[in-house]
């Protein structure tokens, strides 16, 4: 289809939102089934939104759902079907062919499915026939860490809590996840600096907040709810800041799809000061943003620091005060590329401030900085103690609806001591302590043949990861893939010579199990435990639940074991127990769960304690990446549309952009597009360059954008081709996918 380019819209929400929302839905399931499952959607008794971790208000509408929600749950609860007839007509080879958004809109599968050696089809096995060969495979194994296990965000906790379970008693730490791809630059910047790896605000401060900055962040399209709380607090006098190298309609103006006078009015207007940052020059700006802080309290000494929690509470702040003074406020404006009235400004505006919030998402995450990144957030955070009190603190906006939660069940490559105490105490055995591998290290032991067995809970492993070529070759050299999946996916046909695929329940259906109807757990953003019931009957009679194939696979791998995984199995509540036993803050798991809002867990920083070795906050130094690009090279980052859930593409629009029926773009500069003779819709390679090496993209369409020069976007999985396996995150290892280094050649007509 030939694209069909319109303006970005001018605000979020609207209309807009509410026809796409019926209309996706009921293509997929009609209307009258549509508006049955959004009615339970977020609400106490009913199931857990399966998009994003935004949290619930604890008065909630019979809305408690957005447009790209109401999408994530027509795609699970659709009524076409993936079976062994579609495998026996479709062959792998041909299946490769598709795009993502034909794969997605198969439908759901409905059975086990087994690929032999050399084999062109899946055939249908039965469960035990599955679990055998699992079985089989990986009693051939020398040692447990040949073995990786991954984890997508949307696991309950129930289900993650036995999965990490059994893959310690198996014996390994390897339990990569989707979090390493994602905030785990938060985790490993907050951890050290504040005692805890998670935000710190809850929902309510937002309405109690003067400032809220969003760094990097697209809510419009990723969380949509969280516009709402954006503008209560707008409403009640809080400025907001945002920074993005786009100028993302979401974050401009908001249309309440529920309020009259917004859909009938302009909407509100949300973003008070506009930072376009060039890609990757977010430490600039809180450097400049903290140096008029400091410029702010030099002038009138005593009354814009907090300086009696920075003695007390914190340390380091002399040291990041020194480093400050060897940047002008030119160089930091150059390196931003945000002019220095403006940095002058969002430094105004923490200054005037008695309660600060500061969220981010993946564009602070996701560059080799991304550690430094969110640091710096806190080092800004501390200059007036903007934490434990109302309306303030660190908000990391959360992706996978239970990603928060798995990390707190020990999906985590490297645990803790004292989580791995904690786990040996409680069910008595000894859990592996040498750390494993994340996902960027478990991609690179595939490669080498260091790991053979892959088996994946959840997720679409070879579309999310980076250099999808590379990855590839890693998935075809294991001896064995497993994945336990509710739609079919890339990653079902890049296997290793054995494949099998385990269908499972998703969070729309009914879980009914020996002692009856089941419901699971989840953390949200903002470290929230709550219920999640689903409803509808599951979409085959074959498929299982994850707990309950976490079980299968403990008989099959570890076929001696004592532990009776079945009897925990047959009542959900004995594995809340057992997390009860195992993991602090879960005291009463199964009464306070049962409560209407469910329980907050403990958050030391968010109850005015650091919990750091010291007992205090600490300030950070970080030196300015090297943004510098030699002639013809540009930054590119790659990014959602508005109509995909990650590898999950539920169409080919991005409507608050303005991009209709084309995903493989290139947005570019038009001032970068004449210099370097470039037109309109004219298709080029893009070629990635790191170490030395370079990938290929092929065929992108370039579209002039609003971006700073030097910059470029794109859409991610199509981008992934380019995204180096070597270009990560200092200390935790999220693969830069916001920070590529590119040059643009015009294509010459092959196809990729
Ligand atoms: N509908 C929908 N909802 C989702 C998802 C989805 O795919 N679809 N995915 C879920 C998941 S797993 C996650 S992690 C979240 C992701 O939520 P986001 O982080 O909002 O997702 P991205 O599309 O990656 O967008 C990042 C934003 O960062 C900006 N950006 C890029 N580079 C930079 C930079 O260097 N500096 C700054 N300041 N900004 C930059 C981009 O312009 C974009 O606005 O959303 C979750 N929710
Ligand atoms: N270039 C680039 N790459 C990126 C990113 C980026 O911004 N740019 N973002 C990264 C981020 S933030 C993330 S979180 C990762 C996402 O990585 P993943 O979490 O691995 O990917 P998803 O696309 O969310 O996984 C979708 C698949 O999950 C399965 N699924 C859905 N629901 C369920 C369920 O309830 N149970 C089970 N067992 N399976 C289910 C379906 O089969 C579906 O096809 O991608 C990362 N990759
Ligand atoms: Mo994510």
């Amino acid at each position: 289809m030939k694209p069909r380019r319109g303006r970005p819209t001018k605000s979020a929400g609207g209309w807009g939102a509410v026809r796409s929302t019926l209309e996706h839905g009921q293509s997929e399931l009609g209307l009258g089934r549509t508006a049955k499952l959004l009615m339970q959607l977020n609400q106490q008794d009913g199931f857990d939104c399966p998009g994003c971790a935004w949290p619930d208000p604890e008065h909630r509408s019979a809305f408690e759902f957005c447009e790209n929600g109401a999408k994530a749950v027509a795609e699970e609860a659709t009524r076409k079907r993936v079976g062994p007839d579609f495998f026996a007509r479709h062959s792998i080879q041909e299946l490769s062919t598709w795009s993502d958004y034909q794969l997605g809109r198969s439908g759901r599968l409905t059975h086990p499915m087994y690929r032999a050696p050399g084999a062109e089809h899946y055939v249908p096995v039965s469960w035990a026939q599955a679990f055998e060969t699992i079985g089989r495979s990986f009693a051939t194994l020398k040692t447990p860490d040949k073995a990786c296990f991954y984890t997508s965000g949307r696991t309950s906790n129930e289900a993650a809590f036995l999965y990490q379970l059994l893959v310690r008693k198996f014996g390994t730490n390897n339990l990569p996840d989707c979090s390493n791809m994602c905030h785990e630059s938060s985790g490993k910047g907050l951890g050290p600096v504040i005692g805890i790896g998670k935000g710190t605000v809850t929902l309510e401060d937002f309405e109690k907040a003067d400032a809220i900055y969003v760094f990097g962040q697209n809510p419009g399209t990723n969380h949509p709810r969280m516009l709402s709380a954006l503008r209560e607090a707008k409403k009640a006098g809080a400025t907001i800041v945002s920074i993005n190298p786009l100028r993302e309609p979401g974050l401009e103006r908001f249309k309440h799809p529920q309020k009259v006078t917004d859909m009938l009015g302009p909407g509100v207007a949300l973003t008070d000061l506009y930072l376009q940052v060039r890609i990757n020059g977010d430490l600039a700006v809180l450097k400049a943003i903290i140096k008029g802080v400091l410029e702010a309290e030099a002038a009138a000494p005593g009354t814009v620091l907090d300086r009696g929690f920075i003695d007390q509470r914190t340390e380091g702040f002399a040291a990041m005060c020194a480093e400050l003074e060897a940047h002008s406020w030119e160089d930091l404006a150059s390196e931003s590329d945000v002019p220095v009235a403006q940095l002058r400004e969002a430094a105004q505006i923490y200054v005037r401030a008695k309660a600060t919030i500061v969220c981010w998402a993946m564009g602070l995450t996701q560059h080799v900085n991304g550690v430094a990144n969110i640091q710096s957030v806190v080092n800004l955070l501390l200059l007036k103690g903007n934490f434990g009190r109302p309306g303030a603190g660190a908000c990391p906006v959360r992706g996978h609806s239970n990603v928060q939660g798995d990390r707190t069940m020990g999906i985590w490559e490297a645990p803790s001591d004292a989580f791995l105490d904690r786990l040996g105490a409680a069910l008595a055995f000894e859990p592996p302590r040498h750390h494993g591998h994340a996902v960027v290290p478990a991609i690179e032991a595939m490669h080498s043949g260091a790991v053979s067995h892959f088996v994946a809970m959840g997720g679409n492993f070879l579309s999310a990861a980076p250099d999808t070529e590379f990855t590839a070759e890693a998935l075809r050299n294991c001896a064995l893939t497993v994945q336990i999946s509710t739609k079919l996916n890339r990653s079902h046909l890049v296997t290793g010579t054995e494949a099998i695929i385990l269908p499972c329940l998703g969070r729309t259906e009914l879980d009914t199990q020996a002692s009856g109807e089941q419901f699971v757990t989840v953390e949200n953003s903002m470290g929230i435990v709550h219920r999640s019931r689903g409803k509808l009957p599951p979409a085959s009679p074959h498929l299982r639940s994850e707990p309950w194939i976490v079980a299968g696979l403990a008989n099959a791998l570890i076929p001696d074991d004592a532990w009776d995984w079945q009897h925990w199995v047959s009542d959900y509540d004995h594995i809340r127990n057992l997390i009860e036993s195992a993991i602090p803050g879960f005291d009463e798991y199964n009464r306070r769960v049962r409560a209407c809002n469910g329980f907050a867990l403990p958050n030391g920083p968010r109850e005015g304690r650091f919990t750091t070795k010291s007992g205090k906050a600490h300030f950070t130094v970080h030196s300015l990446p090297d943004l510098s690009l030699a002639p013809g090279r540009y930054w590119m980052m790659t990014t959602r549309t508005h109509d995909q859930y990650n590898t999950t593409i539920y169409g080919l629009d991005d409507r608050y952009r303005g991009i209709r029926g084309e995903r493989r773009v290139v947005l570019m500069n038009p001032e970068d597009m004449a210099a370097a003779g470039l037109v309109d819709e004219d298709v080029v390679d893009v070629t990635s360059h790191h170490e030395g090496q370079t990938r290929t993209g092929r065929r992108f369409m370039v579209l002039p954008y609003s971006i700073p020069r030097g910059c470029l976007g794109s859409f991610f999985p199509e981008a992934n081709v380019i995204v180096p396996i070597r270009r990560f995150a200092r200390i935790s290892l999220t693969p830069s996918s916001k920070s590529i280094e590119v040059s643009l050649s015009k294509s010459t007509g092959h196809t990729t």
